[in-house]
């Protein structure tokens, strides 16, 4: 039977998380880190690891089928590849920065500067496309310190949280681009391939969407349950279950966690009681 060769970074930011998609969606990976290749004894894959700069070529050549990978790192490479879903994680920019102390005041500062970066492509259409011409030093890691050994005024790198910038006494200066890992595929498919990939990315959805969602449980006196209906968004027909208590109703949902911290008070004004609410592991909708 055909499987679905997946190429994941093999150690590094996204490693944890690549292969924890798999395990959320009841996919397991026989043999452990150290080897190249992975099978799934229970879903038709396997699992190439290799260095996030080798993916998208691997993907492009069709070696692998798939991979997942920051968007940074295939911008980079420029391979014209299809994106079949955004993760959601690895998210991170890339931006311009420059040393604390320097007066900035737009992307000119940059003109005849020495910028280091180990993303010169993306650099590049930057530059032309702000018709500025400046120098770059390609390196390969540690870019933050290149301005303070001399080796260039600027620098171009991934940021996540800033702490790295600050703490080498430079400034974020200009988001050049967000990025997050993907999921990549090579552009022809066979059928047989392309329906794993289907089945895989309903799996990863229903993840995705019950991450995002929460089962809440109420208890409320029946005369108040339109009320707690009207606060709960994106409530899709609730169910209402009589209580032994004469005259009470629990009620059960799904709602949004993000919208859940916005409602609570008004849902304990509005007399509901006994609130739970319960992660959901897969939600198929
Ligand atoms: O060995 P291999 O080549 O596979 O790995 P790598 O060392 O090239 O990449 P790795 O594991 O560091 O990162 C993999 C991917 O994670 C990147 O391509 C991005 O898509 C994503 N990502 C998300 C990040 C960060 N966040 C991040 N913060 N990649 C790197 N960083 C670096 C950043 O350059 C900075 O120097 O982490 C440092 C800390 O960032 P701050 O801003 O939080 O201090
Ligand atoms: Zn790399």
């Amino acid at each position: 039977m055909e499987k679905l060769r997946i190429a994941v970074q093999k150690s590094g930011r996204l490693s944890e998380k690549s292969l924890a998609l798999f395990s959320e969606c009841g996919i397991s990976l026989e043999g452990g880190n150290g080897r190249l290749l992975a099978a799934s004894p229970d879903f038709p894959i396997e699992v190439l690891y290799l260095r996030d700069d080798d993916i998208p070529q691997y993907v492009y050549d069709g070696v692998a089928d798939i991979g997942v990978v920051g968007e940074n790192v295939v911008w980079e490479k420029g391979k014209t590849l299809e994106t079949a879903l955004k993760l959601g994680f690895g998210k991170c920019r890339l931006s311009l920065a420059i040393p604390k102390a320097e007066e900035y005041k737009g992307v000119s500062y940059f003109q005849g500067k020495r910028i280091a970066t180990s993303y010169p492509n993306i650099l590049t259409k930057f530059l032309n496309e702000n018709k500025l011409t400046a120098e770059i030093h390609e390196i390969s890691g540690s870019v933050e310190i290149a301005p303070g050994i001399g080796l260039a005024d600027s620098i171009f790198d991934i940021v996540s949280s800033g702490s790295t910038l600050f703490s080498n006494n430079l400034k974020e200066v200009e988001v050049i681009v967000n990025s997050e890992a993907v999921m990549v595929s090579h552009k022809t498919l066979s059928d047989a391939k392309r329906k794993i990939l289907n089945d895989l990315i309903f799996r990863i959805q229903s993840v995705q969407k019950a991450k995002k969602n929460k089962y809440i449980l109420l208890n409320a006196p029946n005369n108040k349950i339109n009320d707690i209906i009207n606060i709960l968004p994106g409530m899709k027909s609730p169910s209402i279950v009589p209580l032994a208590k004469e005259g009470w109703s629990s009620l059960h949902s799904v709602i949004a966690e993000k919208d859940f911290w916005e409602v609570i008070e008004k849902l304990k004004q509005s007399g509901a009681e006994g609130i739970l609410v319960v992660p959901i592991e897969k939600m198929i909708v």
